[in-house]
């Protein structure tokens, strides 16, 4: 059936932001503050991956076997899940932030794709993070998080899986659509300051 939002109003005046950046960039942290500020939906495939692990399906130990190895999950497995939300949308929905999706250029494809078949548009912000602190900031987080994938081993090889990966989609975003890089290495406050800053800016043109 569709959203019929969309349909009947052209380009939808929802505000779809897709936020990317390396592991532990802070995706997660402003995407809580981002979804409180503006009343927009959060998608974290990460925790939907997680939420599947933790139901202990067939399909989550295999989700579960390439997570804590670091690596990505096959792109058609994600589209399933960025497909069902997006076809799953309220009609009084204020839009979404796409939390760590897409993570390659061909889930940044199926979701341009996606986006056009529902008349929707969204901005893309990119948290740029030192390594270094990159690191320090999984390793903290890996003291309470229990997760399997917080370890200095898989942490090192999500950032390589990122750099080969994931860092490509910079590139095809500042081709396609609106990239808007943010300065993630300074405090949660002052990064949620320069995200608000490109919102505002966005929502007044
Ligand atoms: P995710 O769950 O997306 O998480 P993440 O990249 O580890 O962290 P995030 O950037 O959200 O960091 P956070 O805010 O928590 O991915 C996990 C795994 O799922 C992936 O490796 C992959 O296997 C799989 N996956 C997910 N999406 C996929 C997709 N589309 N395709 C294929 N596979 C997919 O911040 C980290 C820590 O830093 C926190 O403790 C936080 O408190 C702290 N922090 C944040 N900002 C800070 C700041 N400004 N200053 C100080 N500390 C800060």
């Amino acid at each position: 059936m569709g959203n019929s939002f969309c349909l009947l109003k052209g380009i939808s005046t929802m505000l779809n932001i897709i936020l990317c950046g390396a592991p532990g960039s802070g995706k997660g942290t402003q995407s809580a503050f981002i979804s409180q500020k503006y009343g927009v939906q959060h998608l974290s495939t990460g925790d939907v991956l997680r939420a599947e692990i933790a139901k202990g399906s067939e399909l989550g130990k295999q989700i579960d076997a390439i997570i804590s190895q670091g690596n990505l999950v096959p792109d058609e497995m994600m589209l399933g899940v960025i497909e069902n939300y997006i076809a799953g949308l309220p009609a009084d929905c204020k839009g979404t932030i796409f939390d760590g999706y897409p993570r390659t250029v061909a889930q940044a494809e199926s979701l341009d794709k996606l986006l056009k078949k529902y008349n929707m548009e969204a901005i893309m912000i990119d948290l740029m993070v030192d390594e270094q602190l990159l690191i320090q900031r999984l390793i903290e987080r890996g003291k309470v998080s229990g997760r399997a994938d917080d370890n200095l081993n898989t942490i090192r090889h999500r950032i390589a899986v990122y750099h080969n990966q994931t860092e490509p989609i910079a590139h095809y975003y500042l081709h396609h659509g609106n990239y808007c890089p943010v300065n993630g290495n300074h405090s949660m406050a002052d990064v949620f300051l320069q995200i608000m800053k490109i919102i505002d800016n966005y929502i007044k043109e």
